[in-house]
């Protein structure tokens, strides 16, 4: 198969990059990489991602790393539904969001309140209770700056974006914490956004092993 996707199964970029695969009907070989084994990531993964993360990507004999990257590339060369507004606004207001997402709520969303909640218990690492704290702060501001941009019923409008792809990996950890249902909850129109998005073909197809022990479908 001419793409390979370097990544794993648990991972909120590696998920953002298969649902760009699957919302364009691409097919693709997941190849596992553990960057979390002990010892850290496996050396041949480095000639792949200099960084040690997931995901890193092959289409015949083009490599890339970069989940943005990755998924915008896999838009424009392949057919399918577009997945980009077709408006200079439509696109940066995408771009916008998929920064904040990147710059703000995964730190708070996953790495803040989910894995301390749910994450490094499941690990028989107790909670860091002040850091939850601090990351429910910031979530709840990363919540309300999204729901200020946030279009309807999709992120950017009446179309699916990649603003929606890289968003969903990050609120289906977000919602396995109590506490970041209850945020969700006060913000209508995030939370039937989220509720169309985990009932979408490519979203059940890529659960995280955290979402089916907690939730079996
Ligand atoms: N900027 C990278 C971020 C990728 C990333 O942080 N991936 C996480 C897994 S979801 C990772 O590899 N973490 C390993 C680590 O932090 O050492 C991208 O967009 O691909």
């Amino acid at each position: 198969m001419p793409i390979t996707l370097y990544g794993a199964d648990y991972s909120v970029y590696t998920r953002i990059a298969r649902l760009a695969l699957l919302e364009k009907g691409v097919p693709y070989r997941l190849e596992p990489v553990d960057v979390f084994a002990p010892g850290g990531p496996p050396p041949d993964h480095l000639a792949r991602q200099p960084f040690g993360r997931i995901p890193a990507f092959r289409h015949d004999d083009f490599p890339l790393y970069e989940a943005g990257a990755i998924v915008r590339y896999v838009d424009d060369a392949f057919d399918g539904p577009s997945l980009q507004p077709a408006t200079a606004k439509g696109r940066a207001r995408m771009n916008q969001i998929i920064s904040v997402l990147d710059s703000y709520a995964f730190a708070s969303l996953v790495l803040g309140v989910y894995v301390e909640r749910i994450g490094h218990p499941a690990r028989g690492v107790p909670a860091d209770e002040a850091k939850l704290a601090a990351a429910t702060l910031r979530a709840a501001q990363c919540l309300d700056a999204l729901a200020g941009l946030a279009d309807a019923p999709f992120l950017t409008g009446e179309h699916l974006s990649l603003a929606d792809l890289h968003a969903a990996p990050m609120f289906a950890y977000f919602v396995l914490a109590p506490e970041g249902q209850a945020m969700l909850a006060r913000h209508d129109r995030l939370a039937a956004w989220w509720a169309r998005l985990a009932a979408r073909p490519s979203v059940v197809a890529t659960r995280t092993p955290m979402e089916r022990k907690i939730s079996p479908a």
